[in-house]
C-alpha cells in the first residue's frame, strides 16, 4: 500500500495565499533555517521594518526561551515565528503585549480544532498540564516609549509522542497529539495571524480590559494560591490580578501586596 506524504512547507507564497489580514504578514521573511526568528526580527525592526513584518523558519538553530532558556524547534514540526509590532505606548506598558498573543492563539485553536487550552502565567499555553506554546517578547525603547516589540511565538504542531527529546517528553505536547490528526501549519499560521491582528486592533483602540477578562477565563490559577519561581527564589500568595502593565498582583501571606513582572508559576 502506498502512503501519501503530506507537505506543508512554509513558503512565502503559500503563506501569502492563505493570509486574510490587513497588515500582519504584509512583509514575510521565510527561512529554511535561522538562528532565532526573534533575533532576525529584532535586527529587521532596528533597521526600520514596519508593524506586521513576519519572520518564520522551518527550524531554529538557537531557538530562545525566556531567561536564556532553549526552545526546541525541530524542522517542519512546528510554527516558529516572530512578528514586529509598534504599539504607541509608554515603555512601562510593554509587558501587556504578550497577553494579547496568548489569548489569540488559544482562541484560534479552540475555534478551529475545538482544543480547549489553559494559560499558565505569564503566557504559556498548556493542554492537560503539558506545554504546546511559549511566547518570548523582546522590545526596544525610545524616549521612554516603545519603539518596537518582537513577539516570538513557538507552537508545537506535528511532533509525534515518540519524537521528543528526553528532557521534554513529560512536559511538552503537540497539537497533533491532542487533535489526533496531522495539521497544516500554514493554515494554522494564517488563522492565528488573523486572530492576533483582530485582538491587537481591539487592544489598540479599547485597551486591554476585555481581552484580559478572556485571558483570565483561560487561566485556572487566577484567584488561587500560587507559587512563583524566580530563578530559585519563591514567592507565594494569592493571584489577585494582572495590572495594566502586565504585572501579576500577588497578595502574600504576610498581607503585603506586590507586583511581579517575571517568573514561572510552579
Ligand atoms: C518560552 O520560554 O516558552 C518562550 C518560547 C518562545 C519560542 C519562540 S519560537 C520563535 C521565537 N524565536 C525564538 O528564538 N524564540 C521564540 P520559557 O517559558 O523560558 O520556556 C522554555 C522551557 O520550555 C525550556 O527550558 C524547556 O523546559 C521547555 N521547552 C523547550 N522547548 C520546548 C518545546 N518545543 N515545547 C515545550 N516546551 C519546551
Amino acid at each position: 500500500m502506498r502512503r501519501s506524504v503530506k507537505y506543508d512547507l512554509l513558503s512565502e507564497n503559500r503563506i501569502r495565499a492563505l493570509l486574510d489580514t490587513s497588515f500582519m504578514g504584509e512583509k514575510i521573511y521565510a527561512f529554511w533555517s535561522v538562528g532565532s526568528t526573534n533575533e532576525f526580527a529584532y535586527r529587521a525592526a532596528a533597521k526600520g521594518d514596519k508593524e506586521g513584518a513576519l519572520v518564520i523558519a522551518e527550524r531554529q538553530e538557537r531557538g530562545k526561551g525566556r531567561l536564556s532558556r532553549k526552545w526546541d524547534s525541530p524542522f517542519a514540526k512546528g510554527l516558529w515565528f516572530s512578528v514586529i509590532l509598534r504599539p504607541d505606548l509608554p515603555a512601562t506598558r510593554v509587558g501587556i503585549v504578550p497577553y494579547v498573543a496568548s489569548v489569540s492563539i488559544a482562541e484560534a485553536i479552540e475555534e478551529t480544532y475545538k482544543i480547549q487550552s489553559e494559560i499558565k502565567w505569564p503566557n504559556d499555553l498548556l493542554y492537560q498540564g503539558k506545554k504546546f506554546c511559549g511566547i518570548l517578547s523582546e522590545a526596544d525603547f525610545k524616549d521612554e516609549r516603545i519603539n518596537f516589540v518582537v513577539l516570538g511565538i513557538g507552537i508545537n504542531v506535528n511532533q509525534k509522542a515518540k519524537e521528543w527529546p528526553s528532557e521534554l517528553k513529560d512536559v511538552a505536547i503537540s497539537l497533533r497529539m491532542i487533535y489526533d490528526k496531522w495539521i497544516d501549519r500554514a493554515e494554522l499560521l494564517a488563522l492565528i495571524l488573523a486572530k492576533l491582528e483582530k485582538n491587537y486592533q481591539q487592544f489598540k483602540i479599547n485597551g486591554i480590559g476585555e481581552i484580559m477578562e478572556r485571558w483570565k477565563a483561560r487561566c485556572p490559577r487566577y484567584k488561587k494560591n500560587i507559587v512563583i519561581d524566580q530563578m530559585g527564589k519563591h514567592l507565594e500568595g494569592r493571584f489577585r490580578n494582572i495590572d495594566e502593565d502586565g504585572y501579576l498582583i500577588l497578595r502574600q501571606k504576610s498581607g503585603e501586596v506586590i507586583r511581579v513582572s517575571a517568573g514561572d508559576v510552579a
